[in-house]
């Protein structure tokens, strides 16, 4: 009953963006050589606070004035958030518009194989007269279907190598020479100008594996940072009060940094076997965290050293994805593309600087939760904007379809935000999103969780082997440092924050039992390679 009334919800938004930003993209041939040509940049795990657009403690140090760029001709959103904050789940959740439950890729680790056989928006796409690739990241699993050209990271595990990567070509697999960002890149602007000639608008989907783990900068900047102590965020101490067995019992804080994170140099005469051990000491508990980097630091000391380390070799990495992005813009310029080509820039999800004393994401808490997302069309967004509305990652897929005058199919969870990009926020946009991630133990130990989302207030409920809730007034605490579940003060918004999350589920159709929930958790769905 709710999906049905919500599916309509979907009809309607359709509709009216269909008659507002993108009458011209539909009604005759002629104008749909006007149809915008899409780029869609997103990179693995970069948080919002390392990007010098949003702003925060790095200012002083990191400027990303490529990124910026499409921010300042065009529109920042500051409030993107992700369904499932974690790589395969999110990206499966863009590409279809749908949750986790209902695409069938809920975790990495043990999370099988991404289901290709299922509608996706580029597919959506090429049917509808787009020319379309995908270069860089895909960490699905299954071949990408739905492009014209694939050039995709294929490791075992599909994270993709910093330097001298294996790609998958088309099918065929390609060991390259050099830095993963500017290799993408390059093949990225290699496609771009190989369709110069084609009549067909295109979509190109640029994806970064950087600054994901392990952080390796490009040569130029490894020292970038040298001799500088970097700043703490202001929640690097938290001591976790109030969320002993949620944020408090995790394999993220600085104690699990491993010693490739820290690039130490391995003692000569291992064993292969032995080296890899070596080297991912510190990944988990019971198998070495807390090591320390020499008998004189102290534990304090330690944690701070991991944390210098760690976020030079993040920020640096992000300076290379500016970079890149730098060139695709240049590229437009110089080929009179701008004007009609639709620029995004965004991350599969946020990431944890610190913040809390974690790296890593997974957590409904803010700095994983949000993603950035920048938006340039100079043809039809003339001045600069910025947009607070509720957006999901499942939004994606029917904005970008509506953009390209691509009807978006009923069964889509997600709506277009088209139309709210130009200041028309339809009556019946949400004021809350909704949030499920099932991946534990391994990796990082964060506890399975749903929750809602709202302008001011957070609910979340940790479900797999503890029953806690939490709440969040992101108004007074915007560091969701104070846990106010029991807080008298706000029974009455609780009661009713609760009322909306079932609402939510049910209007979603995840509305399992805590039982089933903990059956995804445990299910072993195989590895991204095809093997059990
Ligand atoms: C790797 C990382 C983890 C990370 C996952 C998921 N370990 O396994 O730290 O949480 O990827 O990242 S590593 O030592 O192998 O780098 S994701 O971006 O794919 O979700
Ligand atoms: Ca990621």
């Amino acid at each position: 009953m709710n999906k049905m009334k919500y599916q309509i919800g979907v009809g309607l938004a359709v509709a009216m963006v269909m008659s507002s930003i993108v009458t011209s993209c539909t009604s005759s041939t002629a104008s749909k050589k006007k149809r915008p040509n899409i780029i869609y940049i997103m990179s693995d795990d970069h948080a919002t606070h390392a990007i010098s657009a949003y702003g925060g403690i790095y200012d002083d140090y990191l400027q990303t004035p490529n990124i910026d760029r499409i921010a300042n001709e065009g529109i920042k959103f500051n409030n993107v958030f992700c369904t499932n904050a974690i790589c395969g789940p999110s990206r499966a959740a863009i590409l279809t518009g749908k949750y986790s439950h209902e695409n069938g890729y809920y975790k990495n680790e043990s999370g099988g194989k991404f289901d290709s056989t299922q509608w996706t928006f580029p597919k959506a796409m090429q049917d509808h007269g787009y020319k379309t690739a995908l270069v860089g990241k895909w960490h699905l699993g299954t071949e990408p279907v739905g492009f014209d050209y694939f050039k995709y990271h294929d490791n075992p595990g599909q994270q993709g190598f910093y330097y001298n990567p294996i790609y998958n070509e088309n099918g065929t697999k390609v060991k390259e020479e050099g830095y993963a960002t500017t290799l993408t890149t390059n093949y990225a602007l290699d496609w771009l100008k190989n369709e110069k000639e084609n009549e067909k608008p295109f979509m190109l989907m640029l994806q970064y594996k950087a600054p994901h783990r392990n952080w390796f900068p490009e040569e130029k900047y490894v020292d970038l940072y040298k001799g500088m102590e970097l700043p703490y965020p202001e929640t690097f101490y938290d001591d976790y009060k109030g969320r002993e067995k949620t944020a408090g019992d995790t394999d993220m804080t600085m104690d699990f940094f491993n010693r490739k994170d820290m690039k130490l140099t391995p003692p000569e005469g291992l064993s292969p076997k032995e080296l890899n051990r070596w080297y991912a000491w510190g990944n988990k508990r019971g198998m070495g965290e807390g090591w320390m980097p020499n008998d004189t630091m102290t534990v304090e000391e330690a944690r701070k050293w991991k944390y210098q380390r760690y976020i030079k070799d993040y920020l640096a990495c992000v300076k290379s994805v500016d970079d890149g992005i730098g060139r695709v813009l240049k590229y437009l310029d110089e080929e009179g593309l701008a004007e009609n080509t639709i620029v995004v820039y965004t991350s599969d999800q946020g990431f944890y600087l610190g913040d809390h004393g974690f790296f890593d994401k997974r957590f409904m808490y803010e700095p994983s939760l949000k993603m950035p997302f920048v938006l340039r069309y100079p043809a039809e967004i003339k001045q600069p904007k910025e947009n607070n509305d509720m957006i999901t990652n499942v939004d994606f897929a029917p904005t970008i379809l509506d953009l390209a005058g691509v009807q978006i199919p009923g069964d889509v969870q997600g709506k277009s935000f088209a139309s709210n990009m130009i200041g028309n926020k339809p009556t019946d946009w949400p004021n809350s999103m909704y949030y499920h991630y099932y991946e534990f133990p391994f990796w990082h130990h964060v506890q399975p969780h749903y929750g809602l989302r709202g302008e001011r207030y957070k609910l979340i409920h940790f479900y797999y082997n503890v029953d806690q809730w939490e709440f969040y007034d992101l108004k007074k605490d915007p560091n969701e440092m104070n846990n106010a579940i029991d807080d008298p003060a706000y029974t009455d918004i609780i009661v009713q924050m609760k009322i909306d999350l079932k609402e939510r589920q049910k209007q979603y159709g995840d509305d399992e039992s805590l039982n089933e929930f903990r059956a995804i958790t445990d299910t072993d769905f195989g590895n991204i390679s095809g093997n059990h």
